[in-house]
């Protein structure tokens, strides 16, 4: 399998964002089966999916695999679907916030992930870590960058699988005073999201 896997630089005043711990943990554990590229992407509507789809040209992967923060969350939860939708609560990290856009114009409302969800997720939970799907991505950078690379698989008739996977926060961005939010430590989730790539490398379709 020529895996691509992504993670987002922190973004909303966190100094952290696990998905990039997670795309730099992963980097330093190869796997057997597995060519792996990581990129980590600016929290950018303006570059972040230009710079993903420029990485899977030049490495040919057949599977992309993005990973995203999600505060609220209590599991690991690969989403199910990207809307064509762009509405922020924040501004991105260069400052630009854009209200009820479409990601592509004209565009299909939707695209659903072509990850095998429920193997994920089962496996996952086989290795002792919370995994749920999610049915909703967002309506920010993660949603947008899952919306835009499936668009690209579908108008050039590519067979590769993609989709995108939120984690929650790490439990070093909530130790703050007020309300506790919900965190997984980054080793577990490193646990559940190698056990999602195996489940990917163990699917794949042979060669030719
Ligand atoms: N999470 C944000 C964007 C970057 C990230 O890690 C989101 O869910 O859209």
């Amino acid at each position: 399998m020529r895996l691509l896997l992504s993670g987002f630089e922190p973004f909303g005043g966190s100094d952290r964002n696990p998905s990039r711990d997670l795309v730099e943990t992963l980097l330093g554990e190869p796997m057997p089966g597995v060519d792996l590229q990581t990129i980590v992407l600016p929290v950018e509507t303006e570059t972040a999916p230009a710079r993903l789809l420029d990485a899977w040209r030049s490495h040919g992967s057949d599977t992309i695999v993005m990973l995203g923060e999600a505060a609220g969350r209590t599991a690991i939860t690969p989403e199910v679907v990207a809307i064509n939708l762009r509405d922020f609560e924040i501004p991105d990290n260069a400052g630009r916030t854009i209200a009820h856009r479409p990601v592509v114009e004209d565009g299909p409302a939707a695209h659903f992930s072509t990850l095998p969800i429920a193997s994920i997720t089962d496996a996952i939970r086989s290795r002792g870590v919370p995994s749920v799907r999610s049915l909703t991505a967002g309506t920010y950078l993660c949603n947008e960058l899952m919306y835009r690379v499936l668009h690209e698989i579908a108008i050039t008739g590519r067979r590769t699988r993609a989709g995108f996977i939120h984690v929650p926060r790490l439990p070093e961005q909530c130790t703050g005073s007020g309300h506790p939010a919900p965190s997984m430590s980054l080793a577990s989730m490193a646990v559940g999201i190698r056990a999602a790539i195996e489940t990917l490398r163990d699917t794949a379709r042979e060669p030719g």
